[in-house]
């Protein structure tokens, strides 16, 4: 099909979707870069095409809109907002992370709730995609504060869901202490012990590997990537961006192949320590970040080794990169650099961190370019394996559970090599969003027009 034809399609479509969608960026951006991978099959075919797969794939099943009500430690009256966007259930009930940040918004949780449709579609199992979370910061909230907020948001979400039904997680500022805190309330209201959260605690029907799993993955399929090219990520020298979940276990794993880790970041700067950040190190910063909830500037100041308030990381030399902070937190200059430098492979351990600019330029060039809803699928695989645990009324072993990650990532990257292999090798984008797109597109179209 030529090139063109498919363009003006895209074109057309996306036109539309933004004015039924004004001003929502991020959702804009996530659904064009789908549409120009999977438009050459929906034009190809006409049972997509007649059934308008694309344009019901793109407008979610629902969204609910809530206020969150509570108390601060000084009695004052504090109000946020709070969604939840059920995105498409047709493979499996809703599942996806809630976020608590000051910057979540309508736009920023649709594009989530779409991109968690492909990724859950590409692990295997039966999960269909949403996303939830709220403008509420956690920074500089005490532990009490954080819990009446949880309380009172479960007050109204545990209407929405159920094992059966929306099984949402964690995701950027919501970690074991909020989990726990949301599960308690919601099983004091319903007097019922179920799965309807993932990574939870040990404790109470939590997996192993849960909390490891988004980096572990994300290394995984990056030495995949590497394989399929007859490279490996030992000896490498890695950036990573972030310092929470999704940065210190990718930087864990990464190390563990043999790969050297020379930064980490969060909101305030970056961090380089050429000297490698050790498994020592790592350790410091899980404390500093998790429990002690400090910024990462002290680890330059521990260490002794450059910081940059403000910086990131990616005009640094190194051969893979790996942005697990945020959305468009690697831009076309940042790509510029990188390639400049030699960066041989990116992989996005958070959701659309490289702008569409960064990643058009990234895969243009050879980089090999792992798309997030591939390569930070390790996450949400290890929480369907947490709903199975949860339903046997049974618990794996570690290395069960690392096993049968490590099996689905590379299940993973065969797909994305399966539908996205071209004349110029594999593009992971167009893989991933293919494969997930047929699976999705197949189910919707056996379900007749609903
Ligand atoms: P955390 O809250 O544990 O950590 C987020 C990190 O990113 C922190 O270091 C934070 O800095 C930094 N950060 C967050 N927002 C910004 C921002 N606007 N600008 C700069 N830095 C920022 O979240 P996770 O590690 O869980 O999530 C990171 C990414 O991975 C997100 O895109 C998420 O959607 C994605 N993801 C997460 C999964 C999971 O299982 N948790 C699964 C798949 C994807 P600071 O410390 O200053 O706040
Ligand atoms: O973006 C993601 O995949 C997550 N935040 C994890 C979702 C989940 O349900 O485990």
């Amino acid at each position: 099909m030529a090139e063109a034809q498919i363009e003006a399609e895209v074109t057309r479509f996306v036109a539309g979707l933004e004015r039924r969608n004004q001003g929502e960026t991020e959702f804009h951006q996530a659904v064009r870069e789908v549409a120009r991978s999977v438009m050459p099959l929906v034009l190809d075919d006409p049972r997509y095409r007649e059934a308008r797969i694309l344009e019901r794939m793109t407008e979610p099943d629902r969204i609910v809109i809530f206020r969150v009500s509570w108390e601060d430690d000084e009695h004052n009256v504090r109000v946020n907002r709070a969604w939840r966007v059920q995105f498409n259930n047709s493979v499996g009930p809703y599942k996806g992370g809630l976020r608590f940040h000051p910057s979540v918004n309508m736009s920023i949780l649709k594009f989530l709730g779409f991109e968690q449709c492909f990724k859950n579609a590409l692990t295997g199992l039966p999960m269909g995609g949403a996303k939830g979370g709220a403008n509420f910061n956690p920074k500089g909230k005490s532990d009490r504060e954080v819990m009446r907020f949880c309380q009172s948001l479960m007050v109204e979400l545990h209407r929405h869901i159920g094992e059966d039904t929306d099984v949402p997680a964690g995701d950027i500022g919501v970690g074991a202490r909020e989990i726990s805190f949301l599960f308690g309330q919601y099983k004091r209201m319903v007097n019922r012990f179920t799965g309807i959260l993932t990574g939870k605690g040990l404790a109470f029907g939590g997996s192993l590997v849960r909390r490891e799993a988004t980096g572990y993955g994300c290394v995984y399929f990056t030495e995949d990537m590497l394989n399929h090219r007859d490279d490996s990520l030992d000896g490498k020298t890695c950036a990573v961006s972030g310092a929470g979940n999704v940065a210190i276990y990718t930087a864990e794993k990464a190390l563990a192949m043999g790969a050297k880790v020379v930064t980490l970041s969060d909101s305030d700067g970056v961090i380089y320590d050429p000297d490698g950040i050790d498994g020592d190190k790592l350790a410091f910063v899980h404390d500093l970040k998790e429990v002690r909830r400090g910024r990462l500037s002290e680890y330059a100041e521990r260490y002794r080794c450059q910081y940059v308030a403000g910086g990131r990381p990616w005009h640094f030399p190194c051969d893979v990169a790996f942005p697990c902070a945020t959305q468009n937190e690697l831009d076309e200059d940042d790509a510029r650099a990188l390639i400049d430098g030699g960066c041989l492979a990116v992989a996005e351990g958070a959701n659309m961190p490289c702008t569409s600019e960064a990643a058009r330029l990234l895969r243009r060039s050879g980089v090999l370019f792992g798309p997030g809803k591939a390569a930070n699928a390790g996450g949400v695989a290890v929480s369907g394996l947490e709903q199975s645990q949860n339903a046997l009324r049974i618990s794996w072993s570690r290395d069960e559970v690392d096993r049968r990650l490590r099996q689905i990532m590379s299940d993973i990257h065969s797909k994305c090599v399966e539908h996205g292999a071209g004349p110029h090798g594999v593009d992971y984008v167009d893989g991933a969003n293919r494969a997930g797109f047929v699976k999705v597109a197949e189910a919707m179209l056996a379900y007749g027009i609903v």
